[in-house]
């Protein structure tokens, strides 16, 4: 293919699934060329069959031999059966290896130590947590590409879906859960990142930047990052938690001791202890610590 041809191809898929930058992603691109492989296999002959016997046996063709008694073909029955087999071998033996090889819980191999990361959807944006640097962020995710991203997930009201597309498995954030996921960037970049789950009024400006920089960067990042600014505690988390839209990039220079623990497990008052005057009031602020 020449260039322009293949940039043009390639025109709808940059930063997409299709263009991965991660090993995670790059695995489920395989999985689904693989599959796409597989399903043309038996789609494309069969077609091509059609055509030719509806052509082999039109009216006009006398060569074509009439059969009327024909009955039983143990060859067609031999064809008929063990290509659909063959297939549901196939696909199912791709997906069952991937899933559990892809499977977001498990973490990735790698020399470098993992980063943990704990995300945190909001009504409309995106929260991410670093425990060990002691920061937080809004929609902005800054990680050192070729480290291992180790993430915990939860949301704080809403279910949503956290996807960047070009690192691999989207995995959804539920209310008093934490799910898992394991991605890593290979490559320093910038990657689009969104919830693939409605969930609400300012959902489709639910997006959020992976900003991959080296691991030098990303430590002068945090030294910069960290002590300054505001301070992300239970009171401006629950200003932060209040709905907004089209929140642009920002920065928190501390973060309270446990706070993701305290979002996933809040101190919900008995029923019948409900502030009536206050129905609306997040969980969060309900907080005793
Ligand atoms: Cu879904």
């Amino acid at each position: 293919m020449t260039p322009l041809a293949a940039s043009l191809v390639l025109a709808g898929c940059s930063g997409g699934v299709l263009d991965p930058r991660g090993p995670i992603a790059t695995a489920e691109k395989t999985i689904l060329f693989n599959s796409l492989g597989i399903m043309l296999a038996i789609v494309i002959p069969t077609i091509l069959t059609t055509l030719g016997v509806a052509w082999w046996f039109r009216a006009s063709n006398a060569r074509a031999r009439y059969l009327p008694d024909w009955e039983y073909s143990g060859r067609i029955e031999m064809v008929v059966w063990s290509i659909p087999t063959m297939t549901v071998l196939l696909l199912g033996g791709i997906a069952w290896v991937g899933s559990h090889d892809l499977d977001p819980p498990k973490p990735l191999p790698s020399t470098t130590n993992p980063i943990e990361i704990q995300a945190v959807s909001l009504d409309w944006k995106w929260l991410f947590i670093y425990p060990e640097q002691g920061v937080a962020t809004v929609n902005q995710l800054v990680v050192p590409a070729g480290a291992p991203l180790s993430f915990e997930l939860t949301a704080e009201g809403v279910m949503n879906c956290f996807f960047v597309p070009q690192l691999g498995s989207q995995i959804y954030t539920m209310p008093r859960m934490v799910t898992r996921l394991h991605l890593q960037a290979d490559q320093p970049g910038s990657y689009p990142g969104l919830s693939a789950q409605f969930s609400g009024d300012g959902f489709s400006k639910m997006h959020f930047t992976v900003e991959a920089v080296s691991p030098d960067k990303f430590t002068e990042w945090v030294n910069a990052t960290r002590g300054k600014g505001q301070a992300l505690d239970p009171q401006s988390f629950a200003a932060l938690a209040e709905p907004s839209e089209a929140v642009p990039p920002a920065t928190y220079g501390s973060v309270a001791q446990d706070l993701f623990q305290a979002i996933v497990h809040p101190n919900v008052p008995p029923a019948g202890d409900q502030h009536a005057d206050q129905p609306n009031m997040p969980p969060t602020m309900k907080m005793e610590n």
